[in-house]
């Protein structure tokens, strides 16, 4: 087998950021303008009556202080609640393969390599914004790669699906190197007028170089050490969006075309299923938890992460073993851990060791041992 090295990874973070603040104040507002137009169907007990959000709420609950987004504008407007993005043509790059290349371009000029230099593309996310032509296919095409590409998509998972998919490519030889893409703009599904998670999501787009460690030109980058994924079906964390919404459509505008999930569910059940998955996975390559001098972990919440983080490594958890950018970021499914292992990898030294984990909807969680070469 072919030994597997990461070679560069690269970030595109949009320009608008919304914090905590604004979008309390936009939400909130929506909520006194519902109620005070809905008083009388309030008072007779027809409908409900909204409750507004809370900054104190979301700091505590999730961690989170900001998020990046495509358009904030459309977000914070109390009569639109979500982005808008004009539509644009078919022979201009979408919007998805735009944010692609950025993150791309940074990945590639760290692994040392120009973008012919690379045989396979994988677009790995959550959030497709159509159903074809591949994403991955016109990356492929606007930074002209010959070889193949494809999409994937394993929601919050997908970077260590992606990984592990690139991993084995090159171990069995299919590509000698795989640029891994994680392009989400989750703010298009967000509903912007649910309390319970209109503060969850960002936007942004990650890439990750993986090469056959006898062609790569970046000889300081990460050993895959292994790979694991783990996958138990849940309907608690769901999007009911797709092509099938036009044979329905009296139910097509329904909230759960959009984002949905019961959170403490997600909570009491994905963390143990993930700290279960890290410790066997160490275990089984014969290492210890001791022995990793980091956790790259999913960012979807701080509190989820330090019960993890302490699970496996069987002490409090401080910055320096798990990092955190969800306070900047807030959750950007498949795009977290990799935000995280991006900007928190430049000081390991040569054999230091650490796991890159994600975790989300399916469920789904994949953990990927890597070591610092060099
Ligand atoms: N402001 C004030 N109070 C609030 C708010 C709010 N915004 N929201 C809820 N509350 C109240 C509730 O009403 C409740 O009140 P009460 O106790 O009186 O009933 C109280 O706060 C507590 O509510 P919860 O139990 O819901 O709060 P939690 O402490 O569980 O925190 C979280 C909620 C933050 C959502 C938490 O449960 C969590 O983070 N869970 C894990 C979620 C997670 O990791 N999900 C993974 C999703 S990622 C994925 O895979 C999907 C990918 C697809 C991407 C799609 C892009 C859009």
């Amino acid at each position: 087998m072919n030994q597997v090295i990461l070679t560069g990874t690269g970030l595109f973070t949009p320009a608008e950021s919304i914090s905590n603040e604004e979008l309390v104040e936009s939400f909130n507002g929506y909520v006194e303008k519902f109620n005070n137009d809905n008083a009388a169907a309030i008072e007779a007990g027809e409908i409900e009556a909204l409750a507004p959000s809370s900054v104190a709420f979301i700091e505590k609950a999730s961690g989170i202080k900001s998020r990046y987004v495509m358009d904030k504008a459309g977000v914070l407007d109390t009569d639109i609640m979500c982005p808008r993005i004009p539509e644009r043509g078919n022979d201009e790059p979408s919007l998805l393969a735009e944010m692609g290349v950025n993150a791309a371009k940074q990945a590639l000029k760290e692994a040392q390599l120009e973008a012919n230099d690379i045989d396979a593309v994988l677009v790995a996310c959550a959030n497709l914004q159509r159903a074809y032509p591949a994403i991955s296919i016109e990356i492929q095409d606007l930074l002209s790669i010959d070889g193949f590409a494809f999409d994937m998509n394993v929601a919050c998972s997908s970077a260590t699906f992606g990984i592990q998919t690139g991993y084995d490519m090159i171990r069995s030889g299919s590509a000698k190197r795989v640029m891994m893409l994680n392009t989400e703009v989750c703010s298009g599904h967000l509903n912007f007028r649910d309390r319970d998670s209109h503060f969850i999501f960002g936007d942004v787009a990650t890439a990750v170089i993986l090469e056959d460690a006898e062609v790569a030109k970046n000889k300081q980058g990460f050993e895959i050490v292994d790979t694991r994924l783990v996958t138990k079906f849940s309907n608690n964390i769901r999007n009911n969006f797709g092509f099938l919404n036009r044979t329905a459509p009296e139910n097509r505008d329904d909230d759960d075309k959009l984002f949905i999930q019961e959170g403490r569910k997600v909570f009491r059940e994905v963390s143990p299923m993930v700290a279960q998955l890290i410790t066997d996975h160490l275990a089984d390559n014969n290492l210890q938890a001791s022995g990793l001098r980091r956790m790259w972990l999913h960012q979807a919440n701080r509190n989820m992460n330090d019960f993890i983080a302490k699970k496996v490594l069987g002490y409090d958890p401080n910055e320096d073993d798990q990092p955190t950018v969800l306070d900047e970021y807030a959750n950007t499914s498949s795009a977290g851990s990799i935000i995280a292992f991006h900007k928190h990898k430049d000081d390991f030294k040569a054999g230091e060791m650490g796991v890159i984990c994600s975790f989300g909807a399916g469920y789904s969680a994949g953990s990927v041992i890597v070591r610092r070469a060099g």
